[in-house]
């Protein structure tokens, strides 16, 4: 397939410390084998998150310098509200400094023990947010939704009639509201339908319960819906989010990913009495209602970030760079999971080292050679990240262990991104080298981002180069 090249041109650019294996072997060790304690200017392409990792645009640089930092009533308060307005629908907005904020005031203000809050798969900070209230976080996806391999062009939809059941049996006393993230950042970054939302919210005013969307990927959602959903077409993706958000009471964001922003989200809804009690712990925790712990030079960036995200030149590239980069591994034979979603590659690091068993850390194996070998920072979401020991202290790991390649917005270019793909190709063709790693240290709750690793017997030789010249530096020697 012919993917778009990139709708802009650079004028500024960072440039990147040359590093060679044996800097990298050494700050790779010092770490424990745990890329999360690397030194990020060791690294060539950092793929550990989409969030935060934007490159802003001279608009919204100059943005920046028409900063009002007013305590009270900054002008770019109300630049920002009434952008999220026009795009969301939304009556009441309250800043703050990230999503996880936005989330910790819904649920801290709305919701009691006991109660549950279903999804289609809840992102770790919203469940753990909904888990500190003494709440229950219910994962409702379609069943596709958890297959790698299964095809499906809205494999986000949340499941109606799982939804339906957990209604009618916990009743909706319990359930104080249903969301939906956009797109389905633990499923893969995969998309939800329009269709799905619509009879998501069918469901929801059956039982009269709100409707809200964790809406921090919201534009690749609407992109998918208008390319690949019948009716949709013909509508532009600001109309299609109008139209998304229009089915809902609220939503939470981090505008960190769609915002296109280092720093930034926001609550939205319609409810005023709710929005009177989250205003309240807002000023509490965050700050005044028109700040909420962002500068309002920040809050200017959100509100340009928000309409540049719409850019449909900016979409296409976007969605097709991540694509492409599916695409190249795909058809070289690296088992990755299907089809690619809007931010991120994902490999299935069981197929990929059949021989590392998973009790091993195949996906942490795999993050830990990329690196060394070639400077490319990946994130393992597998048995490093969820697996644990039951009562019986037995080793329990998850179903799936992957690696998750996230496409920074706006910052790489197709040549880099061809330099991963080759990269990771180089090492699929080697993979008989790599080894398993136990762990030396580990902490009691969320491990994967202070583990402590080693690998079980002698150290691995290097893997010849992907035979692309450019940054990637061997040894001086
Ligand atoms: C990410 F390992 N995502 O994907 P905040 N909802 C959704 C997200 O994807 C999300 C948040 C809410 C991150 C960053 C991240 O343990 C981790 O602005 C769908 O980061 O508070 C964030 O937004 C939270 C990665 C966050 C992690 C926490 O890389």
């Amino acid at each position: 397939m012919r993917f778009p090249a990139e709708p802009f041109r650079i004028k500024v650019v960072e440039m990147l410390r040359r590093v060679t294996r044996e800097e990298r072997e050494q700050a790779i060790r010092e770490a424990g084998l745990n890329i999360f304690a690397v030194p990020a200017d060791t690294i060539y392409v950092d793929l550990l998150t989409d969030s935060g990792t934007a490159a802003m645009s001279d608009n919204q640089w100059a943005g920046i310098m028409l900063g009002d930092e007013s305590y009270a009533g900054s002008r770019n308060f109300f630049h920002f509200q009434s952008v999220v307005r026009e795009i969301f629908g939304y009556e009441h907005v309250i800043p703050t400094h990230q999503g996880r904020v936005a989330e910790n005031l819904l649920f801290s203000t709305i919701l009691k023990r006991g109660q549950v809050v279903p999804s289609n798969i809840h992102f770790d900070t919203t469940r753990a947010n909904i888990e500190h209230q003494g709440a229950e976080a219910a994962d409702l996806v379609i069943d596709e939704g958890l297959d790698p391999y299964a095809l499906h062009s809205f494999k986000g939809n949340l499941d109606p009639a799982k939804l339906e059941r957990l209604l009618t049996d916990r009743g909706a006393a319990n359930v104080p509201l249903v969301m939906i993230t956009v797109t389905n950042n633990s499923g893969g970054g995969q998309p939800v339908s329009m269709a799905n939302v619509r009879a998501v919210r069918q469901v929801c005013e059956r039982h009269g319960v709100p409707l809200f969307f964790d809406a921090c990927r919201f534009a690749e959602n609407c992109y998918f819906v208008q390319q690949r959903e019948s009716g949709y077409a013909n509508k532009s993706v600001t109309e299609i989010a109008r139209e998304l958000f229009s089915h809902g009471d609220g939503c939470t964001m981090s505008a960190k990913k769609d915002g296109l922003v280092n720093m930034g989200g926001f609550v939205a809804l319609n409810n005023a009495e709710w929005t009177q009690q989250l205003t309240n712990l807002l000023i509490l925790i965050e700050g005044f209602p028109t700040y909420g712990g962002l500068a309002g030079r920040d809050l200017e960036a959100v509100a340009r970030g928000l309409r540049e995200v719409l850019n449909e030149d900016y979409l296409a590239f976007r969605i097709g760079q991540v694509a492409q980069l599916g695409e190249l591994l795909e058809h070289a034979g690296v088992p990755i999971v299907v089809p690619v979603g809007g931010h991120a590659v994902y490999i299935d690091a069981r197929r990929f080292l059949e021989h590392v068993p998973q009790s091993q850390f195949p996906g942490q194996a795999l993050v830990v050679a990329l690196y060394r070998e070639f400077g490319i920072r990946a994130v393992e979401v597998g048995s490093l990240m969820f697996g644990h020991k039951d009562a019986g202290g037995r080793d329990v790991f998850p179903q799936l262990d992957l690696v998750r390649l996230a496409i920074p917005r706006r910052v790489y270019t197709t040549e880099h991104m061809r330099f991963v793909a080759d990269s990771v190709i180089q090492l699929h063709r080697e993979r008989e080298k790599l080894r398993g790693l136990r762990l030396t240290y580990e902490a009691p709750v969320l491990r994967h981002f202070t583990a402590r690793l080693e690998e079980i017997g002698p150290a691995p030789a290097a893997v010849p180069d992907a035979g692309r010249p450019g940054h990637e530096l061997r040894s001086r020697a």
